[in-house]
């Protein structure tokens, strides 16, 4: 029977506040999904840097079963001539990852930002916060404003895709993107995966591209990685079973067209990691995050999980942003409490669904 690996994301010493031994203790955790978080996008990797955060993991009792993310440059995004600079440092780190052990890299290709929410922390009625979007609110703000939010409410943690020394140059960046067209950042991000191929074909490290989230264009920058078509257009266009995906539940489910299990099923063999999460949809732009139990939220997780065991899929899973609950202090979404409760359910489910 094949099983999928349960695993948590840690950020490192010294940026997460949640510790290794206390992530081992929770039943079924097999794998770390881990980072350099002090790297910059478009710069090579240091091997003794991945040497150490192996050994850290490993010395924990557990592996490290991949890396999020490995940032993509935004030259390589935008297709500047400087981009072959920056691809030949990604296919280093490839190379280093891969001669490691290494396997499974997590990368996004939107423009300047990662995810983005409106807030980070909204109250809910039993008292638990939750990171929430709310497109009319969006519309209401500029890129930076946006930055200068969130980075006053992440309780001091600097939050994955939101550097602040990025953020310093949000303008640029902006400039940077502003002839691009949805069909020329597709084609970059082809261009760039036809460049790696050979590496990771050569040290088997597969690729998977995170959904956008939320899945269309916010402050009018292209998104491209939003629907099943444009999942399966980049799966055909660079056909290689090491460019795939990281299945995201939460950001697909930010527009509810989405059937998440029938786009499970259409990726069978290109899913290589899997965010399973849940969220509460409200209104057309409008939703926020949830307990990863269903009935708290919108989605139907007894599918999803089946939708994977169903393809076999038997890459690493992780539990993604959790509540804020019992007081706990640490990066919006990413404490240790809610997303331990969210492994063991998704642990349930799957146990239930194999022995049937
Ligand atoms: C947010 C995460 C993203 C994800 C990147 C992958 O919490 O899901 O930051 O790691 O988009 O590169």
């Amino acid at each position: 029977m094949v099983r999928m690996k349960m695993s948590f994301r840690w950020f490192g010493e010294g940026f997460d506040s949640v510790k290794l031994w206390q992530i081992r203790q929770i039943p079924g955790m097999v794998g770390i999904i881990g980072t350099l978080y002090d790297s910059k996008p478009g710069e090579e990797w240091d091997l003794e840097a991945i040497r150490n955060l192996k050994k850290q993991v490993n010395d924990a009792g557990l592996e490290l079963l991949g890396i999020e993310s490995v940032n993509i440059h935004d030259a390589i995004k935008a297709g500047t001539p400087e981009r072959d600079r920056y691809i030949r440092n990604y296919i280093q780190t490839i190379r280093k990852l891969g001669s490691e052990g290494i396997h499974m890299i997590c990368y996004n290709f939107m423009p300047v930002f990662d995810w983005t929410r409106s807030d980070l922390a909204k109250p809910r009625p039993d008292g638990s916060t939750v990171l929430a979007y709310d497109q009319h609110r969006i519309d209401q703000i500029d890129p930076q404003e946006m930055f200068t939010r969130l980075d006053g409410n992440s309780n001091g943690f600097v939050l994955p895709g939101w550097e602040p020394e990025r953020m310093a140059h949000v303008k640029e960046l902006f400039d940077l993107y502003r002839n691009v067209t949805e069909a020329q950042l597709f084609d970059n991000l082809v261009y760039f995966l036809n460049a790696i191929m050979p590496a990771c074909d050569e040290f088997d490290v597969n690729m998977a591209i995170h959904i956008d989230d939320p899945c269309w264009s916010v402050f009018g920058l292209p998104r491209i990685i939003t629907c099943k078509d444009q999942l399966l257009r980049l799966m055909e266009a660079v056909p290689n079973p090491h460019n795939g995906v990281t299945l995201c539940t939460g950001s697909l489910s930010s527009n509810p067209a989405n059937d998440i299990p029938d786009i499970i099923r259409s990726l069978k063999g290109r899913i290589h990691f899997a965010h399973v999460r849940n969220t509460r949809y409200t209104a057309p732009g409008v939703f926020e995050e949830a307990a990863h139990y269903a009935s708290d939220g919108s989605l139907d997780m007894y599918a999803i999980v089946k939708a994977l065991v169903d393809i076999g899929f038997d890459g690493p899973v992780r539990p993604d942003h959790g509540r804020a609950i019992w007081g706990e202090v640490a990066m919006p979404g990413y404490g240790l409490y809610d997303r331990a409760l969210g492994s063991q359910y998704i642990l349930g489910l799957y146990d239930a669904i194999t022995r049937q």
